[in-house]
Formats: C-alpha cells, sequence, structure tokens
C-alpha cells in the first residue's frame, strides 16, 4: 500500500490540489493501492498541529504502507520535518518520499534535516511510478541502512542520500503528453465532506487544461516549467462532466497559470464545455490583457464566474523589475474585459517586491481603488526558495533576510522591514478606508497557518 499525504487545508475544506490525485490516479493504474490522507482532520478535543500530526502517523502506521509520500510546500517545511520523525518512528522500514515544490528546489537541505529518503525533483507520476514497482520488487525499505541503493541509481529524478552523500540523479522530463495521463483520483479525496467553496457557493474541485508557464516572474518558481503542455480540450471536459456525474460536484478552480495564455486553447476548452452542455461554474487565473471582450464572453457561457487577477502592483517600473510581463494598463483592459461579461474579477496585489518605494505603494493603492476590482486583496510579498530573487537578490536591489525554516522577507534599497510593513499597514487601510470590498493584509502569513 502506498499512503499519499495531502497538503494541508484548514476544514472545513472545499479545496485540495491535483497533485496527489494524479501520481495516485497512475499509482493505481499501474494496479498500486493508494490511500490519500489528510494531513488536518478535525478533531473535537484539540487543535494542537502535534497531537494531529501525532494521529495521523498512529492511523497511516495502522495501514503498514511500503511508502508514505509527502507533499511539500515550504512554509510547511517544518511541520513536514516534524511528521516525517513521527512516521519513521512508527515505520522504521517505510520508504518516505517527499515530492512537490519545496523538495524540489532545496532537495539536499531536506534530506540533511529530516528523516526523508527520497526526495522526487518536479512531476512524479513516472518517478513515483517507477519508485513503487523497485519498492515492489523488493527494493527500498530501510535504504540509509542499506550500501548504495542500486535500484535508486537508475531512476531519474530523485535526489537522495547514501553514505553521507547526497546523490542527484539525472533529472526526468515533464510529462509531454498530458492526455497520456489517467484522471486525477477524485475518489480517494472524500469529496462528499467537501463544504462549498467559497467563492463558488457549491462544492468544487480543482482542474488543469494545461501545465507550464513560459514568464519567468521573478518571485515564482514557475513549478511547472517553462515549456507548456496543453492538455486536449475533450479530454479535459471528459474529466469535468466524469466529476460532475459522480460526485455531484459542480464547481471548477481551474489551477491553469493563466488561463487565456493561449487563446485558441482556452475558447476550445469553453466551446467544449457549452457544446456538451455541463452545468458547472467555475474560476480561474489569469493577468494582463490575455482575456479580451470574445473570450470572457465565451467564458461566462461556459460558467465562469469568477477570475483571480495576478495584478501585483499599481507602477509599472515594478512590474518591470519583477519580470512580471504585464503593464498596469493591460491589466486593467483585462479587469474591464471580464467584468463587460459578467465576471467578477478579484485582484492581487503584492508589496514588497523588487524597486518598491513609499511612491510604489501609494500607485499600488490607487490603481488597486480604480481598477474596478471586486475583491481586493493585498498581501506581503514572502520571497521562496527556487525564485529569482532568492537565488540573486543583488541583481534584484533586495535583501532577501531568511530564518532557520525557510520563513523570510524581504528590504529593498529604500524600505527596510519596519518601513515595508508601515507601508502595508498604511496601504491595508488606506483600501479599506476607500470602501475596497476585501484587503487581506498579510493573507499569505495567515494561510500559511503551520
Ligand atoms: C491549488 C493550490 C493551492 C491550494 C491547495 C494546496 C495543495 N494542497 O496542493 C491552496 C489554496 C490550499 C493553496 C495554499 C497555499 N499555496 Co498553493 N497553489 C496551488 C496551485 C495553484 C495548484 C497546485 C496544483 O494542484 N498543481 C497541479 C499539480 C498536478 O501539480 P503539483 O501540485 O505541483 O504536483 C506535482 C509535483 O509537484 C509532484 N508532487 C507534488 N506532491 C508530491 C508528493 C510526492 C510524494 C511526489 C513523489 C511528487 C509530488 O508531482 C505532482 C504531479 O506531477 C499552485 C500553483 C501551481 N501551478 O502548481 C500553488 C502553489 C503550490 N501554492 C503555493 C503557495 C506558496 C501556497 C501557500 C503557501 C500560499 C500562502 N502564502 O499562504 C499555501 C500553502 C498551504 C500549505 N501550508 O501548504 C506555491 C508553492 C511555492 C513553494 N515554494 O512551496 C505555488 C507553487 C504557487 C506559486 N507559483 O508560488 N495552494
Ligand atoms: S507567477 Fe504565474 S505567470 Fe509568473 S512565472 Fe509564475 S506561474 Fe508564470
Amino acid at each position: 500500500m502506498i499512503a499519499l499525504i495531502a497538503g494541508p487545508t484548514k476544514p472545513p475544506r472545499s479545496v485540495q490540489g491535483l497533485g496527489l490525485p494524479y501520481l495516485a490516479g497512475v499509482l493505481e493504474e499501474a494496479g498500486f493501492k493508494v490511500k490519500i490522507f489528510d494531513l488536518y482532520t478535525p478533531s473535537p478535543d484539540t487543535d494542537d498541529p502535534v497531537v494531529l500530526d501525532q494521529r495521523l502517523a498512529d492511523a497511516i502506521a495502522q495501514e503498514q504502507p511500503a511508502i508514505v509520500g509527502v507533499t511539500i510546500h515550504t512554509p510547511a517545511y517544518a511541520a513536514r520535518v516534524r511528521l516525517a520523525k513521527l512516521l519513521r518512528e512508527r515505520l522504521p522500514r517505510a520508504l518516505l518520499v517527499a515530492g512537490g515544490h519545496h523538495p524540489s528546489v532545496e532537495p539536499a537541505h531536506l534530506l540533511q534535516n529530516s528523516e526523508f529518503d527520497v526526495c522526487v525533483i518536479g512531476e512524479g507520476e513516472d518517478t513515483l511510478l517507477e519508485i513503487a514497482q523497485h519498492v515492489a520488487n523488493g527494493a527500498g525499505a530501510g535504504l540509509r541502512a542499506r550500501p548504495p541503493g542500486d535500484w535508486l541509481r537508475n531512476v531519474r529524478g530523485v535526489v537522495y542520500e547514501q553514505g553521507g552523500e547526497i546523490v542527484h540523479n539525472p533529472p526526468r522530463l515533464p510529462v509531454s503528453d498530458l492526455d497520456s495521463l489517467p484522471f486525477p483520483a477524485h475518489h480517494l479525496l472524500g469529496l462528499k465532506n467537501y463544504a462549498p467553496h467559497p467563492n463558488l457557493g457549491v462544492k468544487s474541485q480543482g482542474i488543469l487544461t494545461y501545465r507550464g508557464c513560459p514568464m519567468r516572474c521573478v518571485f515564482c518558481l514557475n513549478p511547472q516549467g517553462r515549456r507548456v503542455r496543453r492538455r486536449s480540450p475533450s479530454k479535459v471536459v471528459d474529466e469535468m462532466a466524469r466529476v460532475v456525474k459522480e460526485f455531484e460536484v459542480r464547481g471548477f478552480n481551474f489551477y491553469d497559470n493563466l488561463f487565456g495564455l493561449n487563446r485558441k486553447h482556452a475558447l476550445a476548452v469553453c466551446e467544449e464545455i457549452i457544446r456538451r452542455r455541463l452545468d458547472v461554474v467555475w474560476e480561474c487565473w489569469t493577468a494582463g490583457d490575455l482575456v479580451d471582450a470574445a473570450l470572457a464572453r465565451k467564458m461566462k457561457a461556459a460558467g465562469c464566474v469568477r477570475v483571480g487577477f495576478g495584478a501585483e502592483s499599481g507602477d509599472d517600473e515594478v512590474l518591470v523589475k519583477a519580470r512580471r510581463g504585464f503593464n498596469t494598463a493591460q491589466h486593467q483592459a483585462g479587469i474591464h474585459a471580464l467584468q463587460a461579461a459578467g465576471i467578477k474579477v478579484a485582484a492581487f496585489f503584492m508589496i514588497g517586491l523588487p524597486g518598491e518605494l513609499k511612491e510604489s505603494v501609494r500607485r499600488t493603492v490607487e490603481f488597486a481603488q480604480r481598477c474596478g476590482g471586486d475583491e481586493i486583496c493585498l498581501s506581503l510579498h514572502r520571497p521562496y526558495p527556487g525564485t529569482a530573487i532568492w537565488r540573486s537578490p543583488d541583481a534584484f536591489g533586495v535583501r532577501v533576510v531568511k530564518g532557520p525554516n525557510f520563513e523570510a522577507y524581504i528590504e529593498t534599497e529604500h524600505l527596510s522591514r519596519a518601513a515595508m510593513l508601515e507601508c502595508a499597514q498604511w496601504a491595508d487601510e488606506e483600501l479599506k478606508r476607500s470602501g475596497v470590498t476585501k484587503s487581506e493584509f498579510l493573507r499569505c502569513d495567515r494561510y500559511a497557518w503551520e
């Protein structure tokens, strides 16, 4: 049995990433028994994450899995290291595999500071399957105690520790034909217990129409790589139809990095939903003027009710320094097109990008006030490993001040941490004072609840 541990979403749970369902789909297709455990299971008697982790580790240990796979996002680094220790105590011979964005960019550090045996780099479908096949054939358990794991030496896309050395195997290319993947294993997610999604008002599921992003925003680790791989619209809508039919879920969160990046493809997905008369509502992410009036109308007709908009800053110089690839005029055009079609827009802004000044924060507030977004969300920029800013802050004129568990903040040439916080506080108050519907100052820090 293979246990996969899903990233936390605090109850009432209404959303889940697609990484583990995709991995589980591939493993199940190959005949493996898989279970997805929710990291955070509410309990009437305690809210203490340590106690909840112990219970989770107990529940997993009862199943005696040969492999435990854990997704790690950077803010959860310390908590997942703690969980791995609990798992190791209970499952001394299981292979503990870490995957997702954090292990992909900091594998050596993770292996040296935790009980994880292997880090899977990037997309995990093929790599985890290969690992599972080796383990099923008798390899793997107690990896560290054995002489170099010959079987692991030939697995592409992994990093592991052997005899005190960190071994980086050659990379594995991302999945090129997304249509060849089985649908995500939605049936392992316990969807019947999900709450309606707050943005959609109905139960919902994630969906991807493509993977990859050609942009190079300096604050993003671009987790799916720059090469864009698209699914055929009919496959996307087959998946939606199946979810609607089998799980009575009508809502979808498109996790595409930028819906509309390929206009023709986005149109084709919408047309396929309309053609099949799927009664769904959905939201997606976009930026700039990727969505024009015609596409916006088609999206609306296909059930789109809300779009998250990565506007980031109201200052064009800051946008250039962030290599955002869009300016404020383009963002404004995109927001207008969506709203004219009757789609609600939530515009997201960050304070603390390279080149940030008191003046640029003021411009951000002004733009947020006049752009007409139905929701305005403001947060402080938190630098993450794997991003250009993290790797070479000097090139962007910023200082990244790092804590022991990857918690970090930014200071620019002109704004110290204290001054940055002061500016953000001012911006937050200013937006609230002017009646902007929703300003979520420090949202990022709050979300990362561990
Ligand atoms: C949906 C989503 C969410 C959802 C669900 C999160 C979840 N449980 O996955 C919600 C809204 C809850 C959320 C919250 C947050 N998120 Co989020 N989210 C996403 C989003 C848009 C899509 C994720 C997804 O489903 N991708 C599609 C699947 C197929 O890809 P995948 O998840 O990468 O999985 C593949 C590989 O990574 C790998 N893999 C993943 N897990 C594992 C495990 C094993 C064992 C193996 C072998 C392989 C493996 O294989 C998978 C299949 O190929 C991504 C952006 C993106 N494009 O990925 C951001 C993203 C993951 N989020 C991010 C962040 C920062 C956050 C927050 C910290 C936001 C905040 N500041 O509060 C919180 C973190 C919560 C937490 N404590 O972990 C960052 C992560 C950066 C980092 N360095 O960790 C991303 C990459 C956005 C970005 N570009 O910066 N998020
Ligand atoms: S922030 Fe969005 S547009 Fe920019 S590189 Fe990351 S995924 Fe692409």
